[in-house]
């Protein structure tokens, strides 16, 4: 019997110092299902406890970084199902990685997908890449950090028109915007980021480290409570028929009709 497919493909370089985790699961453009979610975690604890590799790239395929997190899975979640799902504590456990991790996306960087990218430490965009939270036209809101990070990188009028209005960004606006690092050329988007992620890795390890500790300090306080409410509030929009009607017109290729209740 041939062994699946993994969900993360792991990619070092002969000299050691970065390694690259790639979303693989392309017939659903890479969607967070709860099992992708647990898999990545598991492989960038392990990276972060590898004392050779000072810097990780996070990239998805061409077309996809990733478009959101699973939608028939949380088609069928309750309230109670979201609050008491192991798939947040693998959010939690991306958010604690010591090693800076560069974000490489190309395509579709949406949802769940963006909140993904945006808890990356930098994000190195393809020109064709496409951000956006599109939760609020499935009758939920982003439950992985975008009111808050997405506020803190580009302001509260823009941050504010992509989440309630499902307003996309190309890669040049989210460059402009202050989400992006760097713009690079369609078929440079990965060897840019590992580039990238070479020159970080030059540096001293330790100093990176702290370094990245201390850029997050810029706004750690007002994140914690921030990141605390969103997913509270998540959960009750998931009590929602809003939630239900939303999640299920997307797996019925049909036009939500929200009752707003
Ligand atoms: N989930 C599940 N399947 C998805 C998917 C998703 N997010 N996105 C795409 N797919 C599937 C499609 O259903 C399709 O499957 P088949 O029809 O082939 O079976 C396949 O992937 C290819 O997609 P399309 O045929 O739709 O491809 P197109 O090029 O036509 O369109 C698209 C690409 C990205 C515009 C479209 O697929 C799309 O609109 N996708 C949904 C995008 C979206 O709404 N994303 C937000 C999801 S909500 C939480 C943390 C985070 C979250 C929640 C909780 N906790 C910590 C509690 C996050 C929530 C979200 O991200």
């Amino acid at each position: 019997m041939t062994e699946p497919a993994p969900l993360v493909v792991v990619e070092g370089e002969p000299a050691g110092r970065i390694a690259t985790a790639l979303l693989n699961r392309p017939e659903r453009l890479n969607a967070l299902n709860g099992e992708l979610m647990g898999e990545l975690a598991d492989v960038l604890r392990s990276l972060d406890e590898d004392g050779d590799v000072r810097c990780i790239v996070l990239g998805g395929s061409e077309r996809a970084f990733a478009a959101g997190a699973d939608i028939g899975e949380m088609a069928t979640a309750s309230a109670m199902d979201m609050y008491a799902a192991k798939r947040v504590e693998s959010w939690d456990e991306i958010r604690s990685v010591r090693t800076p991790l560069v974000a490489a996306v190309s395509g579709y960087c949406l949802g769940g997908g963006c909140e993904l990218a945006m808890s990356c430490d930098l994000i190195v965009a393809s020109e064709t890449a496409v951000f956006g939270q599109p939760e609020t036209g499935l009758g939920i809101l982003p439950g992985a950090g975008a009111t808050q990070r997405l506020t803190h990188a580009v302001g509260k009028a823009l941050a504010m028109d992509v989440i309630l209005s499902g307003r996309l960004l190309s890669a040049r606006e989210a460059l402009d915007a202050g989400l992006v690092a760097r713009v690079v050329a369609r078929e440079a988007w990965l060897d840019e980021a590992k580039r990238v992620a070479r020159d970080v890795a030059a540096k001293g390890p330790v100093a990176n480290r702290l370094a990245k500790e201390a850029v997050d300090r810029a706004y750690e306080g007002a994140l914690s409570l921030g990141l605390d409410y969103e997913r509270r509030v998540l959960y009750l929009a998931f009590a929602s028929e809003d939630a239900k009607e939303g999640l299920n017109a997307f797996l019925e290729k049909r036009p939500p009709e929200f009752k707003g209740r």
